[in-house]
C-alpha cells in the first residue's frame, strides 16, 4: 500500500505554517501503525511554488521551506528503519522557469542550452506557432520578446517544458534520478509521464467536440500531438533501465488516459514504468454496475503479468468523502484495499478528511486562480492534516498556509485512534487482515454478484483460504444471496461488531455496509 504525502500539508514541525519533512518524520510511527507500505512525497525540491513545486529550479537539492538535505536523508533512514519504503517525486516534463538551464536557454538563440527547452518562430501571420493549449488556461506557448521567439508549457508559463528529444537533456534527467537512487530512494512516480515528448512537426490538435464550459479551456481540443507521443515509450524506457540497474526499484507513472491507451506504459519487459496509476475509479459513477464494470474492465485489458493499482484520490482531485459522502467512506475503503493490486491512498483519506471551501481571496492554486469560473481550484482537497483537536488541527502552531477544516475537532487522527468504529480504525484492520492473507494480497479477482445495491467479489490465492467481499453502495439494507453453497467467516463488517460471525449462501447486509469474508476452504 502507497500512501501519498503532500508535504505542504502533512505536519508543520517549525511553526511556519508549512508542513516539511522534519514534520513527516514526527509522524512515521503512526504511518508505521496504519499499515503503510510505501510513502509518495510530492516534490519537496527547490521551487518558487507557482505549482506548489510542480514547478523544480534545482532537482537535486531540498526547498529551505521543507528542510534540509540532512533532514531528507534523515527521514530516508527513518523511513528504512521501519521497513517502509520512500519513493519521491520526479518531474522531468517541465522545469520552473526559474532554473538556472531555463535562464541559460532564454539567455539568447546561441546559448547551449537554447534547444534545452522548446522554442519556435511565430506562425507567419505572426501568431503563437500552433494551436496547443496550456492545462492551466490559455495558449501553451509563451512569446519571449528579448530573442523573439516563443516557448512551450503545458502547464504554467513559469513551468517550462524541457526537450527531451534533446540527449543532453536526457542525460541530465537521468543524472538527477541517479542522485536519489545513490541516496536509496526506493523508486519514483513521474510527473505527466505522457507528456515529455510532443509530435516533430508540431501540428495543430484537432478540435474536441465534446467540450463542455464547465470543463478547463484545455479540453477544448484534443491533445493529440501534444502528448502520448509513440517516441516517449524511447525516453520511458531509459529511466527504466536506469532504475533496474539499482536493483529492486519502482516507477509508477501518472498517466491520464483512457484505459486501452494506458495499458501502453506498463513496461513489462523492462522498457517502461512498473505501472501507470489507474485513475479510472476517479471518474467512475458511485454504484455498484459502473464500478463491476469498470473493475472488470481494467482486469481484462492489463497486459500478462501486469500488476494492477487503484486510486481513490490524490493531491489534483476531489476527496473521495467528499465525493461519495460520509455514509459511504466505509465502502470507499474497502474498494481501494481490496480489490487485486496495490493501492495508494491519499492522506487525510484515512480519517474521512473533505473538500473544504476555500473563499475566493483565499485561493492559491493556479489552476483555481486562472479559471475563477470554473471551479477548478485544487485546495480544497490540499488542506492541513488533521491531527488533533488543538488549533489548527495540530498540524501547526500557526495559521497554515491552507486554511484547516472546521471539522478538526470531530475528524482527527487522535480522536478516530481511540474509537473503534473510526474510519481510521477500519482502514487499519482492513489492511492489517489483507496484509496477513495471501489471497487479499495476490489472489485473482472475480466477480461474484452484481445488483443495484451489491458490488460482490471473490479473491482467491491456489492453496489458501478465499475472500468474499461484499459492498453494499447503498443507504438501504440488501440481502446477498449465493448460487453456490458458501460458508465462512465475517472477519470485518465496516457497520457493526461482527467479528467471526458465521457466514453462510444467504447473508443480510446492513445499509452502506461492507464486509470481508473468510472461506471455509
Ligand atoms: O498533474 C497532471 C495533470 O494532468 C493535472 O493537471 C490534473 O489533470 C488536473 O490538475 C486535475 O485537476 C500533475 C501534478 O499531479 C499536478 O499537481 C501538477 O500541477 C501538474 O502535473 C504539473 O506538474
Amino acid at each position: 500500500m502507497i500512501y501519498q504525502i503532500y508535504p505542504r500539508s502533512f505536519r508543520d514541525s517549525n511553526g511556519d505554517g508549512v508542513g516539511d519533512l522534519l514534520g513527516i518524520i514526527g509522524q512515521l510511527d503512526y504511518l508505521k501503525w496504519l499499515g503503510v507500505e510505501c510513502l509518495w512525497l510530492s516534490p519537496f525540491y527547490p521551487s518558487p511554488m507557482a505549482d506548489f513545486g510542480y514547478d523544480i529550479s534545482n532537482y537535486c537539492a531540498v526547498d529551505p521551506i521543507f528542510g534540509t538535505m540532512e533532514d531528507f536523508d534523515h527521514l530516508l533512514q527513518e523511513v528504512h528503519t521501519r521497513n517502509m519504503k520512500l519513493m519521491v517525486d520526479f518531474v522531468p516534463n517541465h522545469s520552473s522557469s526559474e532554473h538556472p538551464w531555463f535562464q541559460a536557454s532564454k539567455s539568447s538563440k546561441a546559448d547551449p542550452k537554447r534547444d534545452w527547452y522548446i522554442w519556435r518562430d511565430p506562425a507567419p501571420d505572426g501568431g503563437t506557432p500552433n494551436n496547443w493549449l496550456a492545462m492551466f488556461g490559455g495558449s501553451a506557448w509563451e512569446w519571449d520578446e528579448q530573442s523573439r521567439q516563443h516557448y512551450y508549457h503545458g502547464f504554467l508559463s513559469e513551468q517550462p517544458d524541457l526537450n527531451w528529444r534533446n540527449p543532453e537533456v536526457i542525460t541530465a534527467m537521468l543524472d538527477a534520478m541517479r542522485f536519489w537512487l545513490d541516496k536509496g530512494v526506493d523508486g519514483f512516480r513521474v510527473d505527466v509521464i505522457w507528456h515529455l515528448i510532443k509530435d516533430a512537426m508540431f501540428r495543430d490538435n484537432p478540435v474536441n467536440p465534446d467540450y463542455q464550459p464547465d470543463m478547463a479551456t484545455y479540453n477544448q481540443l484534443l491533445p493529440v500531438f501534444s502528448t502520448d507521443q509513440p517516441e516517449v515509450h524511447e525516453v520511458i524506457s531509459q529511466m527504466r533501465r536506469l532504475l533496474d540497474s539499482y536493483g529492486e526499484k519502482v516507477m509508477i507513472g501518472e498517466v491520464y488516459l483512457p484505459l486501452e491507451k494506458l495499458m501502453r506504459y506498463y513496461g513489462l519487459s523492462g522498457d517502461g514504468a512498473h505501472m501507470p496509476f489507474n485513475f479510472k475509479l476517479l471518474e467512475t459513477r458511485w454504484d455498484p454496475n459502473a464500478i463491476g464494470a469498470a473493475v472488470e474492465n481494467y482486469e481484462s485489458l492489463l497486459p500478462k503479468d501486469g500488476w494492477p493499482n487503484w486510486v481513490l484520490g490524490n493531491h489534483d482531485q476531489r476527496r473521495i468523502a467528499s465525493r461519495v459522502g460520509k455514509s459511504q467512506v466505509g465502502i470507499a475503503a474497502l474498494l481501494l484495499l481490496t480489490l487485486r493490486g496495490t493501492p495508494t491512498l491519499y492522506y487525510g483519506d484515512e480519517i474521512g478528511m473533505e473538500d473544504v471551501q476555500i473563499p475566493k481571496d483565499e485561493i492559491r492554486d493556479p489552476q483555481g486562480i486562472n479559471m475563477p469560473d470554473k471551479n477548478l481550484s485544487r485546495d480544497p482537497a490540499r488542506t492541513p492534516m488533521q491531527w488533533d483537536n488543538r488549533p489548527f488541527g495540530g498540524f501547526s502552531e500557526v495559521a497554515p498556509w491552507l486554511r484547516v477544516s472546521a471539522d478538526y475537532e470531530e475528524v482527527n487522527v487522535r480522536k478516530q485512534m481511540s474509537n473503534h468504529e473510526s474510519i481510521l480504525s477500519l482502514y487499519k484492520q482492513i489492511l492489517s487482515i489483507r496484509q496477513s492473507e495471501p489471497s487479499l494480497q495476490i489472489g485473482n479477482y472475480r466477480t461474484v454478484l452484481i445488483t443495484s445495491q451489491l458490488l460482490c467479489y471473490m479473491r482467491e490465492e491456489q492453496g489458501n483460504p478465499a475472500f468474499l467481499i461484499i459492498l453494499n453502495f447503498s443507504n438501504t439494507d440488501a440481502r446477498f444471496e449465493s448460487r453456490d453453497s458458501l460458508a465462512g467467516d465475517v472477519l470485518l463488517s465496516s457497520q457493526r461488531q461482527l467479528d467471526f460471525a458465521f457466514f453462510s449462501n444467504g447473508f443480510s447486509v446492513l445499509a452502506n455496509e461492507g464486509l470481508i469474508i473468510k472461506l471455509k476452504k
